[in-house]
């Protein structure tokens, strides 16, 4: 992505003044600069500026009016438990007239956050404490968004761990069948559609009453969770931009499906893709220490279930955007969907093997 003109800086109500940026490559949707910026004396001041991606949030708006509600109720609430604010959550940095975003001269919509410093994020887990970390971090975000009415947000994206009608797309997808690559990926359809049963376990339970609608995050991927450099400790739950309406388990199910593989997200060699229980065992205890006494009966039956669910899910939404001619995750090669797909069917089978020890782990935490 190449570098927003100077122009669009300035409309930000940024301090001191501006000194260069930098690109940061992770995410498979927005674009992301750091900018750095120098005050009167001298200090070096950070700020986050993004370019939201409108053919995937087609609400800009209405995302940010989301993420600006969330983000001022947990530094309220942080400030009351004496916590500081400026770790516990992003904060939206307005533009200068006073609007959660800016939108140029194209018709792209930017938007700004002060940068927390003395944080990292990874791809990868590499130790189960860092897990256990994560864990925490998204029980702290669901408990303290706990008395937070979930209806007075928005749904910026209709349906999105909707699991059922996920699936209707990938139908779609195989029947439209617009790159001409469905011949191809027979075996892959067929592993997805062999599980149409199991996809309504969260959508029935949210219908008939089991399961609360809460405010959840919506995309909890490891690289998500900011924990400190120095400590390992957690600090926040970062990539706001689903955040909604939605189940608890979608967030629980999506970290198990990112942390837990042994290999990236789109490795193709499918050997090293594998389950670690350790570290699923890490998340359940730090997850279980905060929201322990929040979770209803039906959400903690399906715990362990929701890890292979949401696997599912965006192996089925990997496949989908593959047979559509890879138009809305960024790919770096011709395969990279199909790879991403294959990985996670692999994952969703090792999982499978393991669901067992994966629903004792749940009740010994319980
Ligand atoms: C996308 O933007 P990023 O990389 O955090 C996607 C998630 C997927 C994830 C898979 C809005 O997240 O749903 O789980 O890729 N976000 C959106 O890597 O579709
Ligand atoms: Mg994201």
């Amino acid at each position: 992505m190449s570098f927003p003109k100077e122009g669009i800086i300035d409309k930000f109500d940024f301090s001191g003044s501006y000194v260069g940026y930098d690109d940061k490559k992770t995410g498979l949707i927005n674009g992301t600069f750091t900018l750095i910026f120098k005050g009167a004396c001298g200090t070096e001041k950070k700020y986050i500026l993004q370019k939201i991606n409108t053919s995937v949030f087609k609400d800009p708006a209405a995302l940010m009016e989301n993420i600006e509600k969330v983000t001022k109720y947990i530094q309220k609430m942080a400030v009351a438990q004496g916590k500081n604010p400026a770790r516990s959550t992003l904060n939206v940095i307005k533009t200068k007239d006073g609007k959660l975003y800016y939108v140029d001269d194209e018709g792209a919509y930017w938007r700004a956050y002060d940068f927390i410093e003395g944080c990292i994020t990874c791809d990868k887990v590499e130790k189960p404490e860092d897990f256990y970390s994560a864990g925490v971090a998204l029980g702290i975000f669901q408990k303290t968004l706990d008395s937070y009415p979930s209806e007075e947000l928005a749904e910026t994206i209709k349906n999105f761990h909707n699991t059922p009608s996920r699936y209707g797309d990938f139908c779609k997808a195989i029947e439209e069948n617009r790159a001409g690559r469905k011949d191809s990926v027979k075996d892959e359809i067929a592993f997805f559609k062999a599980r149409e049963s199991f996809y309504g376990i969260v959508t029935d339970g949210i219908a008939n009453g089991d399961i609360p609608l809460r405010v959840t995050h919506n995309d909890t991927k490891f690289n998500n969770v900011m924990l400190d450099k120095e400590t390992g400790e957690v600090v926040c739950l970062i990539d706001l931009d689903t955040v909604m309406p939605g189940s608890a388990l979608y967030d629980f199910g999506d970290s198990i499906r990112s942390g837990t593989n042994t290999a990236a997200e789109d490795e193709v060699d499918l050997e090293k893709v594998c389950f670690d229980a350790e570290l699923f065992e890490a998340y359940v205890n730090g997850y279980m220490s905060e929201m322990r006494e929040y979770l209803t009966d039906t959400e903690r039956r399906l715990l362990a279930d929701s890890a292979i669910l949401m696997t599912l899910e965006c192996g089925m939404r990997f496949l989908a955007d593959y047979l559509n001619g890879d138009i809305y995750f960024s790919t770096k090669r011709v395969n990279h969907n199909l790879d991403r797909a294959r990985n996670q069917i692999k994952l969703v089978c090792e999982m499978e093997k393991n669901i067992e020890k994966m629903r004792r782990i749940v009740n010994s935490a319980l």
